[in-house]
């Protein structure tokens, strides 16, 4: 169930935020708009105190050939072992390396994990997308009793 609401807006912004919303690739404008309110408010609560859980997606470039640099990583991924889900690893060519982490837990220990592997030499690229969750995170058995992983929507 939807609710509609009106909104005045000049006509200088107005076509602005269309050819925004062409640019996008939106078929509409309510899609657009309901993606701004989202973001707005997700960037509020996960804001400066990082209050609250989230899941976060931290994606990075790194030559395996740099000194250490893929054993520090391991040892850091295994010392945050709670915070980290699951970790993609594509081999990009002979010498660059592509991850994407997938972390879960308070929004301000995902960001300061991310923010030290992104701070590392020989990290390029680094970015992290964190979506925020309403409720702690389950953890343990009962998480997995929950049912998880057989597939949503029974
Ligand atoms: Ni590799």
């Amino acid at each position: 169930m939807s609710e509609r609401f009106t909104v005045s807006i000049e006509p200088q912004l107005a076509q602005e935020f269309d050819a925004y919303i062409k640019r996008k690739g939106y078929s509409n404008r309510s899609e657009a708009v309901r993606d701004l309110i989202r973001g707005a408010l997700a960037k509020e609560r996960l804001g400066e105190a990082g209050k609250g859980h989230c899941v976060g997606v931290l994606s990075y470039m790194y030559d395996h050939h740099e000194r250490e640099l893929s054993k520090r990583l391991t040892q850091v991924h295994h010392a945050n072992y709670n915070l980290t889900v699951t970790t993609l690893h594509m081999h990009l060519d002979h010498d660059l390396c592509v991850e994407s982490v997938l972390l879960k837990g308070h929004a301000a220990d995902v960001q300061a994990f991310a923010e030290s592997v992104m701070a590392r030499p020989g990290i390029r690229h680094g970015q992290l997308h964190r979506i925020p969750l309403d409720q702690a995170p389950a953890q343990g058995p009962a998480a997995m009793a929950h049912g998880h992983g057989l597939g949503h929507g029974n």
